[in-house]
């Protein structure tokens, strides 16, 4: 995973802080920094085989109830030493479209299962993520159109996520979350992989061969052939 962010950061250089699909990924950038990298496994296929890979694959399958389940993200986001990035404290099912034409609750439970792995160790100066627990029980709450999140959720209870290299979460699409710059001096780099049950998703996602269907039983057959 190393090896394939330092590949991404070296592809970035050629594109002048400018936003655009090279390599089959979409390199995205924000406030003059490399901000993210979607459907990364396109320009760095090892990233397509941790994506699949059934460590991940299973308890995915177990959270959303399905054998089959579409990958929507592959996606590395980059913290380097000031670059001043931060998410906003958000809930995935905004921008999965949850409460659009672009999504369908197919299971009743979120139909969504977001996971992110830690490359390097995230310590509190690197903007670790942040959840605030029991939220996902809350619904799809829209928190793009509520002006002060403190009427909603208590805030000050967010509980702080450290991770050690190779860590990994995995949490729900209505979980509130949110993290902060990275203040250290060295890189925080995480992968994040998300999963949709069947039939939910109704949106094209940028890069090449993004949404692939993934199914557990043929993941299974292939490791033991
Ligand atoms: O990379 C981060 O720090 C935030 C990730 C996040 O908010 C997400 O995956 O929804």
């Amino acid at each position: 995973m190393i090896q394939a962010t330092e590949g991404l950061l070296k592809s970035s250089k050629k594109l002048n802080l400018t936003s655009q699909l090279y390599n089959g990924s979409q390199f995205v950038f924000e406030n003059q920094a490399l901000h993210r990298v979607v459907w990364a496994g396109a320009h760095e296929q090892n990233l397509l085989d941790f994506g699949s890979d059934l460590r991940i694959v299973e308890p995915v399958s177990e959270l959303l109830g399905s054998k089959e389940m579409d990958q929507l993200i592959n996606q590395i986001h980059f913290k380097m030493p000031g670059d001043d990035i931060e998410f906003e404290w958000h809930q995935d099912s905004q921008h999965r479209g949850y409460g659009t034409a672009d999504w369908s609750d197919v299971n009743g439970t979120g139909s969504y299962v977001q996971t992110l792995i830690a490359i390097d160790e995230v310590t509190a100066d690197k903007g670790p993520v942040k959840f605030i627990a029991g939220s996902n029980k809350l619904n799809h709450l829209g928190l793009n159109n509520i002006a002060d999140i403190s009427s909603v959720v208590d805030i000050e209870t967010a509980e702080t996520l450290l991770m050690q290299p190779g860590d990994i979460v995995l949490f729900h699409p209505y979980v509130i979350h949110a993290s902060t710059k990275n203040i250290s001096s060295t890189p925080r780099r995480v992968l994040i992989n998300g999963y949709s049950y069947p039939g939910a998703n109704h949106k094209k996602y940028p890069g090449e061969g993004s949404g692939r269907r993934l199914s557990l039983d043929q993941l299974k057959n292939k490791k033991t052939a």
